[in-house]
C-alpha cells in the first residue's frame, strides 16, 4: 500500500525537490498539476497559456483526445516486447512515417539525442561501407550554435561552453562551421566527410532561420561532394513551421531526417531516424538497438501522431496562425522588442535588455498567466501548441505587449 502523501502546495513541492532532485534545471516557480489543449493549471488551480509546448513536444496540445485514446487502447493490449520479437504495431508506424517524410526506411528510437546518436553512427557506417572512407577516418560537419542533445558525443561538438565544461574527453571526428554559411561548409567538406548535420532552423540558438537558399545549397553541396545531408527536425519538424518538415520551405529532401519530441504526442518518448534505403540498410542484426525503441505503445501513439499530420490540418494552422504571430510581433518592434525571427508558430523574440533578462521577462509573463522559456540572454522562445486558437494567440500577444510595455 503506497503511503498517501498529504497534498502539498506549489511552494512546498518546490522546496521538497531541492534536497532530492539534481539541480540541472532552474524551472520557473510554477508547479503544473493538470493540462488540456493549450492550457495548464498549477497545484492551486491557477491557469496558464502554454507558449512553450514542451519545446515543441506538445504540437498537438496537452492530451489530444485522439492520442490519449490511442494510448489507452494500446495500454489495454500490449506495451513492450523488446525487438527480440515482432509486435503488431511497428510495421504500420514505419510505413506511415516513411510516407509522411517522403523517405524509405525508419530506425525507431526513444529520445531526440538517441536519434541524433543513431544518425551519427549510421552516417559513419555508410561512409565506411558505401562511400569507402578509410576505417575510423569519417568526419561529420556541424554548425556553430547547434543544439542536438546532451550526450557526451553531442555536447562534444557543441559551441556552448556551459553544455561542454566538465564532460570531456569528447568524441573526435566533428568539424564546426558557422551556420548559414555555404562557403565555410564547402571548405569543411572533403573526401572523409560522412555527413553534414544541421538543424533546418536552429532552435536553442534562438529560432535562427537561415537565408533562403541555404538549405537548398546544403542539399546541392552534399550531393555534389558525395556525403549525406542529415536534417535534425526534432524541434523544427512535425508541423511546427507550417510544413510537415522545415526543409520543405525550400523543397529540399535530405538523405536522413531525425525526428523526436512531438512524434510521441507529448505522451511517450518516441524518436526516429528516417532515411533513404541506401543509408539505413548499412545496419545489420546486432549492430545497433534499444530496449524500448519501436515498442508497441510508442508505435501506436506515433501512428496516431502521423495520422493527425496526414490531414495537413496542423501544418495549415501553423502557417495561418504564424501570420498572426508574425504581425503581432512586428507591431512590438521598438516597443520592448528589438528584433524577432519566426516561421510558422515558432518565434525567437529578442527583448530590449533594458527591460530585463529573458528569465526576468519569462517570470513577469508567468505572473500574467503566460508560460514561455528564455533561451540565451534576453531572447524568449514562443512555440505554442498548434491547436492554439487565433483568439488565444492574440491574447498571448496582448500579454507580451503589456509586460514589455511596463518597466517595473
Ligand atoms: C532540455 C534546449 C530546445 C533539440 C534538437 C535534438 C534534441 C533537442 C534540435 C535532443 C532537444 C530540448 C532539450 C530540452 C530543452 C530543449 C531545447 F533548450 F535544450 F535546447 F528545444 F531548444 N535536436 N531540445 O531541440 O532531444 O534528447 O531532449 O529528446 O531540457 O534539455 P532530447
Amino acid at each position: 500500500m503506497t503511503s498517501v502523501v498529504p497534498a502539498r502546495s506549489s511552494a512546498e513541492l518546490i522546496d521538497a525537490e531541492e534536497p532530492v532532485l539534481a539541480h540541472n534545471y532552474h524551472p520557473l516557480p510554477v508547479v503544473v498539476a493538470r493540462a488540456e489543449g493549450a492550457w495548464v493549471e498549477d497545484v492551486e488551480g491557477r491557469r496558464y497559456l502554454d507558449m512553450l509546448a514542451g519545446y515543441s513536444a506538445l504540437n498537438f496540445g496537452h492530451r489530444h483526445p485522439a492520442l490519449i485514446e490511442a494510448a489507452h487502447r494500446q495500454l489495454d493490449r500490449l506495451t513492450l516486447t523488446s525487438r527480440a520479437f515482432h509486435n503488431d504495431r511497428l510495421a504500420e508506424f514505419a510505413e506511415r512515417l516513411a510516407a509522411l517524410t517522403g523517405l524509405d526506411m525508419v530506425l525507431p528510437m526513444n529520445t531526440g539525442a538517441e536519434a541524433v546518436e543513431s544518425g551519427i553512427k549510421v552516417a559513419r557506417k555508410w561512409a565506411y561501407d558505401v562511400k569507402g572512407v578509410p576505417a575510423d577516418r569519417a568526419t561529420i560537419v556541424v554548425a556553430a550554435d547547434n543544439f542536438h542533445g546532451r550526450t557526451t558525443t553531442i555536447v562534444g561538438f557543441s559551441t556552448d561552453e556551459v553544455a561542454r565544461a566538465g564532460f570531456g574527453p569528447f568524441t573526435p571526428g566533428f568539424r564546426v562551421v558557422p551556420y548559414n554559411d555555404l562557403e565555410a561548409l564547402e571548405a569543411a567538406v572533403d573526401e572523409t566527410t560522412a555527413a553534414v548535420l544541421i538543424e533546418p532552423i536552429q532552435g536553442e540558438a534562438g529560432v535562427v532561420v537561415p537565408d533562403d537558399g541555404y538549405l537548398a545549397g546544403v542539399r546541392e553541396l552534399t550531393r555534389r561532394k558525395g556525403c549525406l545531408f542529415v536534417a535534425d527536425e526534432i524541434q523544427s519538424g512535425l508541423g511546427r513551421t507550417g510544413r510537415t518538415l522545415a526543409v520543405e520551405h525550400e523543397s529540399v529532401v535530405p538523405d536522413v531526417v531525425l525526428l523526436g519530441k512531438a512524434l510521441g504526442g507529448g505522451i511517450v518518448p518516441v524518436s526516429a531516424v528516417v532515411a533513404r534505403r541506401e543509408v539505413l540498410r548499412v545496419l545489420h542484426p546486432g549492430e545497433h538497438g534499444s530496449t524500448f525503441g519501436g515498442n508497441p505503445l510508442a508505435a501506436a501513439v506515433g501512428t496516431a501522431v502521423v495520422e493527425l499530420l496526414e490531414t495537413g490540418e496542423f501544418q495549415r494552422r501553423a502557417a495561418e496562425l504564424g501570420v498572426v504571430l508574425r504581425e503581432g510581433l512586428a507591431a512590438l518592434v521598438g516597443r520592448g522588442v528589438v528584433g524577432f525571427r519566426s516561421r510558422g508558430l515558432w518565434a525567437g523574440v529578442d527583448v530590449d535588455p533594458a527591460l530585463g533578462t529573458g528569465r526576468e521577462v519569462s517570470e513577469r509573463l508567468m505572473r500574467e498567466g503566460l508560460l514561455v522559456k528564455d533561451t540565451h540572454g534576453s531572447t524568449i522562445r514562443l512555440a505554442p501548441p498548434l491547436t492554439i486558437t487565433a483568439d488565444e494567440l492574440r491574447g498571448a500577444l496582448r500579454t507580451v505587449e503589456k509586460v514589455l510595455g511596463r518597466r517595473d
